[in-house]
């Protein structure tokens, strides 16, 4: 296809002049709308306005500027079918071989945090038009709606004269995929607000059917094995602190996408912990289940503590702070093999100090910037299964002292009472089965994703016993209930004085009796923290 007359119109305006300007020395007739027009113009490159082509003005304060059977028809028709050449003959339309459209920017118009009115309109609804009918008609038309496209478009004018059907259909994909995006995201916005363009206060929807949009970040090198091609996608709305979001700032390999999988795990545990109230926490992260985790007063107290848990998993591991990580903690970092840290800061020294390592990536979520507002624009953790998908709201529940319930005849000390709190949260990131064995802060035993609770429970004190931690006076906390006594059995052996679990099991009274006789208190949160 040779193409003879061009649409021109678009928001972002970058690339458009050297283009335009190509298309007019290589004999393209171009049309234009208001603003493109004006800037083609200045750039002395010769214009046709589109009410010239319409015979209509633009109306409606740009609202209705090509919804026009003229543009529409110049692209839609079939230049091969005779009763489509008639019709264009009898009514005047000349034939559009080429669409030069990118949308109004309501994307970024949303993030700007524009006025209600502005961010609807800014939905585009005669752009979009004219790319999917120019795409519908690839077989004649080409459509570029990616300013990354223009200089393939003249150099394939240039070296033939013609666009070819294969970067016509190529660019007719890629029309689509973004009109189908740009309406997907302007559904995910309409759906997060209520009719006055005020944040919805009811609960997400499961809408059916569901659009989803991502947007990607990076092509990764490969997927969780070097035979699976992968790459990683963002949410298009969420801003709050998370690997997604957050910079990398030092390391001269990628991220990959188990060292992605891993950060994310690591952040989201450590964000459990205020570090003003709780202090500040360290999470030492393998294959997402976390190997070692502890609080201190200090980043290094804490990145001790945690690092006693299980310094052999700890190697290549991932490493998250709730707080900027300074130099004396940078010092001892670099003095171990980890693949990735994760900070809302670091100080100049500590950075200085983890740049000696080449291959450590570094990254900052530049502060805890929108952390109370984790999942307003991201409610939704998805699984995959063949076939289909799984949706549920993401797991931000958080369990209060106040709403829980002392079981046993004891209740827990202020000190057991820290220390339950603490590996209640911790277990929470833990793949189940779960337990964590915690004292003093420190998440001295943690038992990751058995498939019976007594061996999770069994595991955890023998790598507690192994690293040679001292279990005497520990709590217990397990995410989902204990079936059976069998595990506060096992509890009370190595020392476990306090348990905290959810409760609800139909021997739930057979385990708070073992609880009494071992001399333990209990703790019932009401709430389960599966993961798998
Ligand atoms: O307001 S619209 O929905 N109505 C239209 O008829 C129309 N035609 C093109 N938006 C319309 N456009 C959009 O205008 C294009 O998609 C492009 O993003 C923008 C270019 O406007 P201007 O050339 O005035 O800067």
């Amino acid at each position: 296809m040779k193409p003879v007359r061009a649409i021109i119109s678009v928001s972002n305006k970058a690339g458009i002049v050297p283009f335009a300007k190509s298309l007019h020395e290589l004999g393209v007739e171009i049309i234009s709308t208001g603003g493109t027009a004006r800037l083609l113009k200045e750039n002395n490159i010769p214009v046709k306005e589109i009410s010239k082509l319409t015979g209509f003005p633009e109306i409606m304060e740009g609202r209705v500027k090509t919804l026009h059977p003229k543009v529409h028809g110049g692209i839609l028709s079939k230049r091969d079918n005779p009763d489509h050449v008639k019709t264009m003959e009898e009514l005047g339309i000349e034939r559009i071989d080429m669409v030069v459209v990118n949308l109004y920017p309501f994307k970024e118009t949303v993030k700007k945090g524009s006025s209600f009115e502005e961010i609807i309109e800014n939905i585009d609804i005669g752009g979009p038009t004219m790319v999917r009918a120019a795409a519908k008609n690839f077989k004649y038309v080409a459509i570029v709606t990616d300013p990354a496209d223009y200089d393939k478009i003249v150099e394939e004018l240039k070296g033939t004269g013609e666009i070819s059907l294969k970067t016509r259909f190529y660019l007719a994909k890629k029309a689509f995929n973004l009109t189908a995006h740009y309406d997907a995201v302007i559904t995910e916005y309409l759906f997060s607000i209520n009719e006055e363009g005020k944040r919805s206060t009811e609960p997400p929807e499961f809408r059916n059917p569901l659009t989803i949009t991502f947007e990607k970040v990076q092509d990764l090198r490969y997927g969780e094995n070097p035979h699976q091609r992968a790459a990683f996608y963002r949410e298009i709305f969420n801003e709050e602190p998370c690997v997604t979001n957050a910079e990398k700032i030092h390391g001269a390999k990628e991220l990959s996408f188990n060292n992605i999988y891993d950060i994310d795990g690591a952040f989201n545990l450590v964000l459990e912990f205020d570090p003003e109230k709780d202090g500040i926490a360290c999470a030492i992260i393998k294959h997402a289940n976390p190997c070692g985790m502890a609080l201190g007063k200090t980043p290094e107290e804490a990145y001790e503590k945690a690092l006693k848990v299980d310094p052999v998993s700890a190697f290549g591991g991932i490493i998250a702070f709730n707080a900027n990580v300074n130099e004396e903690v940078a010092n001892l970092i670099v003095k171990r093999f980890y693949e990735c840290i994760i900070a809302p800061g670091y100080s100049d020294r500590a950075l200085k100090t983890l740049k000696t390592k080449k291959n450590l990536r570094v990254l900052t979520t530049n502060g805890l910037k929108n952390l109370e507002s984790r999942g307003e624009n991201s409610p939704f953790d998805y699984r995959k299964v063949v076939g289909g998908m799984l949706v549920q709201d993401r797991d931000l529940i958080t369990v209060l002292p106040e709403k829980m319930k002392v079981v046993t005849d004891r209740e827990p000390t202020d000190k057991e009472w820290k220390d339950l709190l603490f590996a209640f949260k911790v277990v929470k990131w833990v793949k189940s089965n779960s337990v964590v064995y915690a004292k003093d802060g420190i998440a001295i035993g943690i038992g990751v994703g058995q498939t019976s609770r007594v061996d999770a429970a069994k595991c955890a004190a023998l790598k507690a016993k192994e690293m040679g931690l001292d279990m005497e006076g520990c709590v217990l906390a397990s995410e989902a209930f204990f079936p059976f006594r069998d595990s506060v059995d096992e509890a009370a052996k190595v020392g476990v004085k306090a348990i905290i679990q959810p409760g609800g099991s139909i021997r739930d009274n057979e385990v708070i009796e073992a609880a009494n006789e071992h001399g333990m208190a209990m703790v019932f949160t009401g709430i389960r923290h599966f993961r798998h």
